[in-house]
């Protein structure tokens, strides 16, 4: 697999908010377990915080594996709350307006201290499996929307960001990174635990699942979907509009959706950029055939038990 060059840029970007320089150079430190999930090290240093959090009853909670989706269905679902209007989606960036629950970086707003600070009705980002969400989303019975994307996809896209986003440990060899990603030996844990472990939450929770290949066939239908579930009325202009403004390409040019406002110490788009091909099948590149062979295995094996299908291509 070529392509991800582990070149660092320092400094301040250009437009980077005041509040979000970090206070040291992240360091790639090792993983630490929270009740045995691998967590990024400084998200597990704020676990507290993160325990103890107080969702409200009206919060909505955006939940996903990483690389799954989370900004697109972010996108989506704040240009709902805003009536369809792009213009008031570009106040701040992504990570300001859907803040990241577990988020924490030494010096910079932490998850929570960022969303004690925005106004109701909040809008939840995480990734944590379900076991170690906060209490307080079962107990308040939030509205939750889960995103699922195609376990090859998500290993490609995951391995490029953990060469761009220096919170991560160095991420080695992408055969060394596919087995570790298959054994869930990565940040937030097994893939396979996390789509299952959600996709059983939906008989007792309020809960919209999606897929993010089902996103890229058909990006109004599913739009539709979210409208219907958020109880807000489907007007065909409302959803060209949304499925225009959160295409690839116009998320991708948008510095409010594409995490060019983060400082580089935390993501070096010259490594990588976030908003990286954005397509369904993007793992043909880079899965040998024996690795591919070893993947399906595993795969068959891991999601015997499940009734969840996953589409590798579209
Ligand atoms: S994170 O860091 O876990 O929150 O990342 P996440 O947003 O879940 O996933 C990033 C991947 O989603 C792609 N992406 C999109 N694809 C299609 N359409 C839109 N609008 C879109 N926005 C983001 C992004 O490019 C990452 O996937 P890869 O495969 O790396 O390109």
């Amino acid at each position: 697999m070529g392509g991800a060059s582990p070149t660092a840029s320092r400094g301040r970007g250009p437009g980077v908010p005041r509040g979000m320089q970090p206070a040291e150079e992240t360091s790639r430190a090792p993983l630490v377990p929270i009740r045995g999930v691998p967590m990024i090290k400084y998200f597990a240093d704020n676990w507290g915080e993160v325990e103890g959090f107080q969702a409200q009853p009206d919060d909505l909670l955006i939940s996903t594996y990483p690389k799954s989706g989370t900004t697109w269905i972010s996108e989506i679902v704040d240009l709902i709350y805003a009536g369809g209007d792009p213009v008031h989606c570009g106040r701040d960036p992504i990570y300001l307006r859907v803040p990241f629950l577990e988020f924490a970086v030494p010096g910079v707003p932490t998850g929570v201290e960022l969303l004690r600070q925005i106004a109701a009705p909040r809008v939840v980002k995480t990734h944590l499996p379900v076991e170690l969400l906060p209490e307080s989303f079962w107990e308040r019975d939030c509205q939750m929307i889960y995103v699922a994307r195609n376990p090859k996809d998500v290993a490609v896209s995951y391995y490029y960001f953990y060469h761009m986003a220096k919170v991560h440990p160095e991420p080695g060899s992408w055969d060394r990174f596919l087995d570790d990603f298959m054994a869930g030996a990565v940040s937030f844990g097994s893939w396979y635990e996390h789509v299952r472990g959600w996709w059983e939450k939906r008989h007792t929770q309020r809960m919209l699942y999606l897929y993010y290949e089902d996103m890229k066939e058909d990006p109004q239908r599913e739009i539709r979907k979210v409208l219907a579930f958020l109880r807000r009325p489907a007007d065909e202009g409302l959803v060209e509009t949304i499925a225009q403004h959160t295409s690839f390409q116009a998320m991708r040019q948008n510095p409010m959706a594409n995490y060019g406002t983060l400082p580089s110490s935390i993501m070096d788009h010259s490594i990588s950029p976030f908003m990286r091909k954005g397509v369904t099948g993007d793992w043909k590149q880079h899965f040998t055939v024996a690795q591919n062979e070893r993947f399906d295995a595993d795969y068959t094996r891991q999601m015997a038990e499940s009734e969840l299908r996953f589409r590798m291509e579209i």
